[in-house]
């Protein structure tokens, strides 16, 4: 495991684990772990060693947003520019992990609130421990929801759920989260990590090219007519059908035995 101060990063089994280390601030953001974290999800990007990420957080919270405490007002001078701020920290991360063509598993392990709850819906499949909550905390403050939140938030639960989450603040809980549909699964808290862990292994072990094309197909499919996607769906199937993963599994299936994929 190398380790850096703000997030921990450990790859194993082609898993790139990285997890939010500021416990004693439920893992909120300054710069130094926006930093750490999007040099984590560049490296899943540029090593072919990595096969899937998961994303947790050390401690009893996942991730509360912007440490409030770089933002404070009573230490005088102008107002922050925070658009200068979410351009140039939160929303190259953003875009890199759905930009990344391999999966993303989130563990939201406790609290998830403001950035921190839209980095995870950000997610390609999103754990959460049932004791967790979701928060769009920024009505708290004034701010609006940023990270992506907007966009997932309405595209994933439609306007009225989206606004009352937003307008509202109100705490989401995990097993809410997921009748709805905002995340994958809630588990028994102890089960969380072992479960996010399996399915971070079992996503690695899987043929990673078809993996990232599927992936980038299902986010693509929502700005394109079907003509459109059913074109798209004919270039990646094309490039998929070429990949060696494809014919392993094809010959797996033949042979009756498990297929071996290489990620190529
Ligand atoms: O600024 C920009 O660049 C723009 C981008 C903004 C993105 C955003 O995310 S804005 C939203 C920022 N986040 C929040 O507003 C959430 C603030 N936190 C909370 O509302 C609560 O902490 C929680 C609901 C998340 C959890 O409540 P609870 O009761 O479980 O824990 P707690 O006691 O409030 O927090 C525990 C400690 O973490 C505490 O420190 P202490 O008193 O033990 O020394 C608390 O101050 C600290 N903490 C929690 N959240 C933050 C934080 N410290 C700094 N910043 C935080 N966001």
């Amino acid at each position: 495991m190398t380790a850096s101060r703000t997030v921990l990063s450990a790859l194993a089994d082609g898993v790139l684990t990285l997890t939010l280390n500021r416990p004693d601030k439920l893992n909120s953001f300054n710069e130094e772990m926006h930093l750490a974290l999007r040099e984590g999800v560049q490296r899943a990007h540029d090593d072919s060693d990595v096969r899937a990420v998961l994303l947790t957080g050390a401690g009893r919270g996942f991730c509360a947003g912007q440490d409030l405490g770089d933002r404070d007002p009573r230490k005088g001078g102008p107002a922050p520019d925070l658009g200068a701020t979410l351009d140039s920290f939160y929303n190259p991360t953003l875009r890199l992990i759905r930009a990344l063509e391999k999966p993303v598993v989130c563990a939201v392990n406790g609290v998830a609130a403001g950035a921190g709850a839209n980095i995870a819906f950000a997610c390609d499949i999103v754990l959460a421990a049932k004791s967790a909550k979701f928060i769009q905390a920024f009505a708290k403050i004034g701010l609006i929801p940023d990270a992506g939140g907007t966009w997932s938030l309405s595209r994933i639960l439609g306007e009225p759920r989206a606004k009352a989450l937003a307008l509202t603040a109100e705490p989401l809980p995990a097993e809410k989260a997921a009748d709805w549909g905002l995340i994958w699964k809630a588990v028994d808290d102890a089960d969380l990590m072992d479960q996010a862990q399996a399915l971070a292994v079992s996503l690695a072990a899987g043929p990673t090219l078809g993996l990232g094309l599927t992936k980038r197909l299902i986010q693509d499919a929502a700005t394109r007519s079907l003509d459109q996607q059913l074109d798209a769906e004919r270039d990646a199937q094309q490039q998929a059908g070429r990949s060696a993963d494809y014919a392993e599994g094809v010959t797996a299936f033949l042979e009756k035995r498990p297929a071996r994929f290489t990620g190529r």
